[in-house]
């Protein structure tokens, strides 16, 4: 879970010079190369555990139930083939466990290579490997997720397993990524709206990258209001559908109503972070503690804005 804790094994950092996964004994670091904005939420994944080990291209700790992981790998050109070996080499990874979330870090994620943009290389390459892992019930297995650009040239990827099938939600309003049409790409995103784990003292919600998409278009090109009032209603419904409609809501959190975790805000342009903050905690009450930006691309050209969501939350009444 991307839950701030103090005994944490895996920490994600950002405004690194190049994009370094870092291992000492029982504490790994993956510091990327992505600007950070503000804020203070910050992400530490796993728990107490043993060592942090490798595993082919991965580092891992195991603690428990749960599972980390990160790799990095170098993608400067043939982004299907990346992909498609490092998906494979993680569902290796996992063995038994159930992937939860995927963070998707994708080296020139909007430019054109080969005819195709990177982003639908990186797409062909996740579909096949998770196709060839699963067969045909493939999209049962897809794992909440974000996939934003980052700089330099290695593609990074930092995930959280569990040895519990997490429930997964779809957004009513859009269509699933998984069943996008081939106009976004031969392949189509592999990954979840959102899922949730229910341990037994208390329910882990990852909320995926969410967007400006309603059915499967963009909504609001050129318009950061629009944009964001159609991200904020997308991710209002997964929260609802998820069962922590209060993690919207400032008021919840200083009530303690919600455990830990936070949202995360990814902005094409550094320069719409004023606005979006505003915009953010105008309609929340959220603040800074809760509420963290960085600049990366989004996975479509048309849109500047992607937010996500880990979430810790009490198991509901009985
Ligand atoms: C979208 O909804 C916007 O490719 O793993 C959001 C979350 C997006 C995850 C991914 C892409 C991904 O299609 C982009």
């Amino acid at each position: 879970m991307a839950i701030q804790t103090a005994d944490s094994v895996f920490k994600v950092s950002y405004d690194a010079r190049r994009t370094e996964l870092t291992s000492l004994g029982r504490e790994a670091e993956l510091r990327l190369a992505m600007p950070w904005l503000a804020g203070a939420f910050a992400e530490h994944l796993g728990g107490p555990a043993g060592m942090v080990l490798r595993r082919g291209p991965f580092m891992v700790a195991e603690h428990g139930d749960q599972m980390t992981g990160a790799a990095i790998v170098p993608a400067s050109d043939g982004l299907e083939a990346a992909a498609e070996g490092i998906y494979r080499e993680l569902l290796a990874t996992c063995g038994e466990f159930h992937l939860h979330r995927i963070w998707n870090y994708v080296p020139r994620i909007n430019d054109m290579q080969a005819g195709l943009e990177r982003y639908q290389q990186f797409n062909i390459g996740r579909w096949v490997a998770f196709e060839e892992r699963y067969g045909r019930d493939l999209r049962a297995f897809l794992p909440a997720a974000s996939a934003v650009g980052i700089k330099g040239d290695h593609l990074a990827l930092m995930f959280s397993a569990g040895k519990r099938r997490p429930l997964f939600f779809e957004n009513p309003s859009q269509v699933p990524a998984y069943h996008y049409p081939p106009d976004y790409g031969p392949r189509p995103p592999g990954f979840a709206r959102g899922v949730v784990i229910e341990e037994a003292d208390a329910r882990t919600v990852f909320l995926s990258g969410t967007a400006s998409i309603e059915g499967h278009r963009s909504v609001g090109e050129g318009d950061w209001d629009l944009q964001f009032r159609t991200t904020l209603h997308n991710i209002e419904t997964m929260l609802g559908r998820m069962g922590v409609p209060e993690a919207l809501h400032g008021d919840a959190w200083r009530r303690g109503d919600v455990l830990d975790g936070g949202f995360k805000c990814y902005l094409r342009h550094p320069e719409s972070l004023c606005v979006m903050q505003e915009f953010f905690f105008e309609h929340t009450g959220l603040d800074e503690s809760r509420v963290s930006f960085v600049q990366a691309d989004i996975c479509r050209r048309e849109l500047d804005l992607e937010i996500e969501a880990a979430i810790r939350a009490p198991l509901p009444r009985a």
